[in-house]
């Protein structure tokens, strides 16, 4: 199989408008996009989602946040695209984030950062399976 990523375009992006932005970004630069949907999140999905940040002091924000509006959600693949995708995003906190990555170039707020990634190959399997049904991703496919 191919590998995979996936990327979730959060609720502040959504309201701000930036999907078609983010998506010219990725197609621009040839990715494919395997599995693509709009979503409102479940506060059950939500804390599926960030179950490691379960504890955290910032847990109760990030669920509250993240479930305030419809998210997109996105599953990537190619060689190396889980770190393609890392560095798309640029660094969690905007503040530090390099110009010309999303959280560079469009947030400031490290809650309201526009997008999520996947840290690694074994975070984006366990993040896809919570998002997708298998039938939902046209791996392998043309396009
Ligand atoms: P990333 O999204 O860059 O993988 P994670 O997984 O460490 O970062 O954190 C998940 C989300 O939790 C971040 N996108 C951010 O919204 C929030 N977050 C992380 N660290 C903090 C923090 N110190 N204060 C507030 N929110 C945080």
């Amino acid at each position: 199989m191919p590998e995979q990523t996936f990327l979730m375009i959060k609720p502040d992006g959504v309201k701000r408008k930036l999907v078609g932005d983010i998506l010219i970004r990725l197609e621009k630069k040839g990715l494919k996009i395997a599995a693509m949907k709009m979503l409102q999140i479940t506060k059950e999905l939500a804390e599926l989602h960030y179950n490691e940040h379960r504890g955290k002091e910032f847990y109760e924000e990030l669920i509250e946040f993240i479930t305030s509006g419809p998210v997109v959600a996105i599953v990537l693949e190619g060689e190396g695209i889980v770190k393609i995708i890392r560095n798309f995003a640029g660094k969690t906190n905007p503040k530090e984030a390099d110009c010309g990555t999303i959280r560079g170039d469009y947030a400031f707020d490290i809650t309201q950062n526009v997008i999520h990634t996947s840290d690694s190959i074994s975070s984006a399997q366990r993040e896809i399976i919570n998002f997708f049904k298998k039938s939902e991703i046209l791996s392998n496919t043309e396009g």
